[in-house]
């Protein structure tokens, strides 16, 4: 008898610390936090969807639907912006500096910034596979675009999503249902029609406003440290991307020279 009230009263003491144990546990697997993006149109395309970016610890998981991409075609997609505190968002029609109707990607990176990862759908992910168009989704005939792909990234990618932003290429301003060139070459791939890399939408992270400086850190959404770090990041980031701005169209007006 004493034996089995000792069994029972043990068993009644082991309850709670496994729940106990269970709830740490649990605690320490719910790592994935999804970050929604509303892709928005660039260029007139009319092109519109959604991302969604789950991060579990180093994996991310991208989801892309888009509607309005050219039909048919492939879309180069990448993660543009920062890692390093650098402020960089979505370009608006203003980022169009020759002024001949269409933001290029070269255009538009001085305010989207570089390419970070290349949301390719095999294979190599970094910058080196930005234009493998191959690699790349391609629109059905209606010009929906679905992808998913889980790839690791580095820690300051996990610390600084949402200073990144999605971008999609491929436009078709001639509405004739494929890229050629009508608006000269890519920039990047003359290879390539302008068409085909210039940007179609692009999206940021909910909560990462136009003109906030990001503060990095996964947990941003209550913007309480921006006060303190906000200073120095403008002092130096803002310095250093103004310069490199300038440098851009710097490069960009000797390449127009040239080409003449
Ligand atoms: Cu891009």
């Amino acid at each position: 008898m004493k034996a089995k009230r000792t069994a029972r009263l043990v068993a009644l003491t082991v309850i709670p610390i496994s729940f106990a144990l269970g709830v740490a546990g649990t605690a320490g697997a719910a790592s994935g936090k999804t970050y929604q993006v509303t892709l928005e149109q660039l260029n007139q395309t009319g092109a519109h969807g959604t991302a969604m970016l789950t991060l579990d610890g180093t994996a991310l998981t991208v989801k892309i639907e888009t509607d309005g991409l050219v039909p048919n075609s492939p879309h180069a997609q990448h993660l543009h912006g920062s890692t390093d505190g650098h402020d960089f968002h979505c370009p608006n029609a203003s980022a169009d500096k020759n002024k001949d109707g269409v933001v290029t990607t070269s255009e538009g990176m001085p305010v989207y910034g570089d390419i970070n990862i290349s949301l390719t759908t095999k294979g190599d992910t970094t910058k080196a596979s930005a234009l493998a168009v191959d690699r790349m989704p391609i629109a059905d005939s209606k010009g929906h675009l679905s992808y998913e792909r889980t790839i690791t990234v580095s820690q300051a990618v996990v610390e600084h999503i949402k200073d990144l932003h999605v971008v999609q290429h491929g436009i078709d301003t001639n509405n004739n249902g494929k890229y050629d060139f009508n608006k000269g070459k890519s920039e990047l791939d003359p290879k390539l029609p302008q068409e085909a890399t210039a940007p179609a939408d692009c999206g940021m992270i909910q909560g990462a406003a136009v003109g906030s400086v990001p503060v990095g850190g996964v947990e941003t959404g209550s913007g309480s440290t921006a006060g303190v770090e906000s200073p120095q990041l403008l002092g130096a980031g803002g310095l250093a991307l103004v310069g490199a701005a300038g440098a851009l169209v710097v490069a960009r007006r000797r390449t127009v020279r040239q080409g003449r």
